[in-house]
């Protein structure tokens, strides 16, 4: 059974946003359409405490999109976005969110940043998508949304991963695009076997 992921796609991930990407709100009009085609529907929403180490803001003298060595490997630090409960965390006031089956949080852990929809950003603690996608009898998992070069393509690796067969639509989805991280992240999620659509 076919599942669609819908990831991040939220104010701050939209002009205006905290953490705009190009073209963000383009992106919604595309999910919309697809929305009935697919009989499973899950969104994401990036859910940061206050203070969360992801921030540039939570490390004196540490500007935004610069790298810090967490224990669980390098993260880049961004600026303060989807903060629980405001405006920025919301979803896009335009996309279709009835649709959804399931609407899954993640990043709620003031200690670790979480890109992938499945585990955080140690690759090892899980969000419990797995379960539900597997006890729901997805077997094709189509990933959507924001940003396409990371919490999409950390999904995407992960659910590859996982087994799951995956592609991506790349119409539907819009870039950050920091240092090479989009060629980066498509090299990487078509050597793992992800179909880029
Ligand atoms: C995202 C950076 C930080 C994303 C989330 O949704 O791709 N990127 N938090
Ligand atoms: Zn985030």
């Amino acid at each position: 059974m076919d599942a669609l992921i819908v990831i991040d796609v939220q104010n701050d991930f939209c002009p205006g946003g905290a953490l705009a990407v190009a073209g963000g709100d383009e992106v919604v009009p595309y999910i919309n359409r697809m929305l009935p085609q697919f009989p499973i529907r899950v969104f994401t929403q990036d859910w940061h405490p206050a203070g969360h180490s992801s921030f540039a803001s939570s490390h004196p003298g540490r500007a935004p999109f610069s790298v810090l060595e967490m224990s669980y490997g390098p993260q880049v630090l961004w600026p303060d976005h989807c903060l629980q409960g405001s405006t920025g965390a919301e979803f896009h006031a335009a996309l279709d969110r009835d649709p959804a089956d399931l609407i899954l949080r993640k990043g709620f852990r003031r200690e670790i940043d979480s890109y992938s929809a499945f585990s955080e950003n140690d690759h090892q603690t899980p969000t419990g998508l797995e379960g539900y996608l597997r006890t729901r009898g997805a077997t094709r998992l189509t990933l959507v949304g924001l940003a396409t070069d990371y919490c999409v393509a950390w999904s995407a690796l992960d659910a590859v991963r996982l087994g799951f067969e995956v592609e991506v639509k790349l119409s539907a989805c819009r870039a950050i695009d920091l240092d090479g991280s989009l060629d980066g992240a498509l090299e990487d999620m078509r050597a793992a076997g992800v179909t880029l659509s």
